[in-house]
Order: structure tokens, then sequence, then C-alpha cells
């Protein structure tokens, strides 16, 4: 398949681009940056030392003999968008390429109008470019579990079945999401979901827990390859986060009593859910929805997992209970189902405290790439 990765110098999109590389599947990456020009913002860093693009896919053509193509360009530019399109004929759009902090949305007026206008601008260009110049082609988009909330009922994949007066019907679930960035993938939700109704246009909407981990086969290959881990208080995610504060002896940082529940993935999941979904397309006309995690934790439960862990290895770390710079629910009821993916083929790699042991061994050797200043929360919601 020709497949394009929109996010592919990002957390997710760089191990998926190689993944499907790997596999055979003719890729080639829009991304304009816009990640690295964050961290300046922020006087932030991956906490891996990472590569130019350009330096990357020339290191996989190097060590595998396929090709990259990269495309240096904005979704939000729908010339270049359709140049790119026509140029490539693509079977299979992945589109990674948004604002996905929520503490970065919620920094202030601007950051909200950007992360809204970034995200459902450029959706809404990738939806008129396929609509307009390769109409076959299979939207994969990167949705968040974060766009459900945390309804006191269980979560269905994207639709439920309600009986109202007497009648019933199988209708979207409810969306009660969290932040400005979360609200930005409901709005993109809808869009998709309106075009694939109106245009005939097939999507899948991936609704992706948190992410955690560092690499997978292919980005352990050569240094060269490595992705990017943020661990900083804006762009860190819960697990990642706890590991590396262990990795230079700060204390976990969970906020509130931390009874705050979420879906979990490994990254090595995340490639892996990209591919299945590009292997069975939705149908034309169809708006396909599939929870994308493997495993259910609260943030207590992680920063104990990691606690233990770090105790074992002779590294004793304490839990701090920092006030919730967030406004969310501190405890909750929270089952979401997720096995559509499963379905399809997915065999989870599971968190086991080997897992956790292993991400903490890697993250050490850069810990002095750490700004401690970075770590704690910076931005409320209130
Ligand atoms: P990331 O910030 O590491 O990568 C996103 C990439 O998209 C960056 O390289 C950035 O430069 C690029 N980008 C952003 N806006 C762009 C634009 N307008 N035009 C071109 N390129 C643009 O993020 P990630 O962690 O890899 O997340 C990828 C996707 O997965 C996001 O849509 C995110 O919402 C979703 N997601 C991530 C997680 C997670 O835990 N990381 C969990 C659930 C869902
Ligand atoms: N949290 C802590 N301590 C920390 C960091 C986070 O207690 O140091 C808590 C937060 O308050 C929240 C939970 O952990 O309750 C998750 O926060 P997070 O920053 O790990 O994740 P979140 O803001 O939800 O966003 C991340 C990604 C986003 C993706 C989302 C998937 O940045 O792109 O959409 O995970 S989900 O959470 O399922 O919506």
């Amino acid at each position: 398949m020709k497949i394009i990765i929109a996010g592919g110098d990002g957390f997710c999109g760089w191990p998926t681009a190689l993944y499907l590389s790997k596999k055979g599947h003719d890729v080639a990456i829009i991304d304009n940056f816009s990640r690295r020009k964050w961290d300046d913002e922020l006087h932030s860093n991956s906490l891996t030392p990472i590569l130019t693009l350009k330096k990357r896919v020339e290191k996989w053509k190097e060590l595998t003999g396929k090709k990259i193509e990269v495309f240096d360009g904005d979704l939000n530019h729908y010339d270049f968008l359709s140049q790119v399109l026509k140029h490539v004929s693509p079977d299979a759009f992945v589109h990674f390429a948004e604002q996905r902090s929520a503490p970065y949305s919620m920094i202030d007026r601007e950051h909200a109008v950007f992360t809204q206008v970034n995200n459902v601008v450029g959706t809404l260009n990738v939806i008129y470019g396929i609509k307009e110049f390769v109409p076959e082609c299979h939207l994969i988009k990167l949705g968040t579990m974060g766009e459900y909330g945390f309804p006191n009922i269980p979560i269905e994949e994207g639709y439920i079945r309600i009986q109202h007066e007497g009648r019933e019907d199988v209708l979207p679930y409810p969306k009660q999401p969290g932040s400005m960035y979360h609200l930005s993938k409901v709005h993109d939700s809808h869009n998709i979901m309106f075009a694939c109704k109106t245009f005939g246009l097939r999507a899948t909407d991936l609704n992706q827990g948190i992410v955690y981990g560092l690499y997978t086969d292919e980005t352990a290959l050569d240094t060269a390859l490595t992705n990017r881990l943020d661990y900083d208080g804006v762009f860190g995610t819960a697990l990642n986060r706890f590991i590396i504060q262990t990795a230079v002896g700060h204390p976990l940082t969970v906020y509130g009593k931390g009874g705050q529940t979420r879906g979990f993935l490994n990254i090595k999941d995340t490639v892996r859910c990209i591919e299945l979904a590009a292997e069975h397309p939705a149908d034309y006309g169809e708006f396909r929805v599939f929870n994308q995690f493997t495993e259910e934790f609260s943030v207590l439960d992680l920063a104990e997992r990691v606690q233990k862990v770090a105790a074992e290895e002779g590294m004793p770390v304490s839990i701090d209970h920092l006030k919730d710079p967030r406004v969310e629910l501190e405890e909750h009821f929270f089952h979401a189902k997720h096995t559509k993916l499963e379905k399809l083929g997915l065999e989870p790699h599971l968190l086991t405290e080997d897992v956790i042991r292993d991400i903490l061994h890697t993250v050490i050797n850069y810990k002095d790439r750490v700004i401690p200043e970075n770590i704690l929360p910076t931005v409320n919601w209130r």
C-alpha cells in the first residue's frame, strides 16, 4: 500500500512510519516540525536526543534499503497538502499531525485557539483533499479516549444503542471532553463522520489511550533512529513521566488522589493497531470507531507500580500528591470496551514490572538531559 503518515516526525508517527516501511509499504511522511518548535517555546526538550527527520530517513535507507519520502509542510496549507496527495496518491492516510497536549491547549486563549485551528482546520483540509484528489483513500485518524470523558456507564466503541420513549437507535456515544485539546478531537470526529455520510469517504477513528514506552524493534536498530520522549509537565504523559522522574530521583507527581483512571497501551501496540486498521479498511461511507488501548490503570496504581520497581532496582522514590492543576474527577467509574482491534489480531504487549524496568534502564542513559524546572506542572485549568 502507499501510505502517508502525517505527523511522522512525532512520538507515535515516527515508529509507525518505520514499522509500515519494514512491512513493505510505500511510506511518505508529512510534518511541519511544529512539535520541535513547541519545545523551543517551552524551553523544553525530548529526553532522548533526536536527529533531524532528513538524517533519520537517510539512516533508515542505509540500514534497510527502504526509502521514506518526506514532505515538509503544514496540513493547514491546502495547496501544499493537495500537491502531496496528487503526487503520492495514497491508499491510506494516517493522521497523527495535531497539537496533542491537553495542558498546552489550556495555557491561555491563544494556545486554545491555536490548538483548535491547527487540529480542526488541518483535519478539514485532509477531508477535502481526500474528497477532491483521492476519494478511495482510507483515512485513519488518531482520536483519543478522552473524547468520551468519564460517564458513570461503560464506554462503547464509538456508538451506543439507546432506547427512548419506546423507540430505539444506535447513536454516536456522548462526548464530554476535559480540555480544549480533547475538544478539538471531538470536533474532528464530528467533521469526519459528516464527511463519510455526505461524501461517501471511508474513515477509521482510533480513540487511543495514553501511549507509554519509547522504542520499537525498528527505532532500536540504531541510535540515529531513536524516538522522541516527552517528560515535561506540558507534553509528558503519566507513566513515561513517572519512570523518568524515578531516573532523576524526583518524587512521582500524582495529581490529587490519583484516582483518575485511563486506558493505556505500549508504543509497540500503537504501530500494530495502525497496520491492522490499514489492512482492514472501513467501507465507503462508513465512519468506523475503534478504542485503541489494551489496559486500564489509575494514576496512583501506575505510580505505585513504578515505585515498586524502583525500590527493587535500588532507586527508592516517593510519591507526592500535588494539588490537581486540572479540572477533572478525582475518582470515577471507568470501563471502556476495546475488543475491535483485538478481534482483528492485536496481541497486546501488557505492562509488567519487566516492561517498567526495561524503560527505566533505557531512560537512565539520558537522565542528564532532564531540565529539572520542567518537571512540575505549570498550567492550571482554572
Ligand atoms: P507528537 O506531538 O509527538 O507528534 C505529532 C506530530 O505532528 C509532530 O511531529 C508535529 O510536528 C506534527 N504536526 C502537528 N501539527 C501539524 C500540522 N498542522 N501539519 C503538519 N504536521 C503537524 O504527538 P504524538 O504523541 O505522536 O501523537 C500523535 C497523535 O496521536 C496525535 O493526534 C495525538 O492526539 C494522538 N494520541 C497520542 C497519544 C499519546 O499518548 N502520545 C494518546 C492518544 C492519542
Ligand atoms: N497526571 C498526573 N500526574 C502527572 C501527569 C498526569 O497525575 O504527572 C494525571 C492527569 O491529571 C490525568 C492523567 O494523569 O488525570 C493523564 O494525564 P496525561 O497528561 O498522561 O494524559 P492526557 O492529558 O489525557 O493526554 C495524553 C496525550 C493525549 C492523548 C491522551 C489519551 O497527551 O494526546 O489524547 O493522553 S486519553 O487520556 O485517553 O484521552
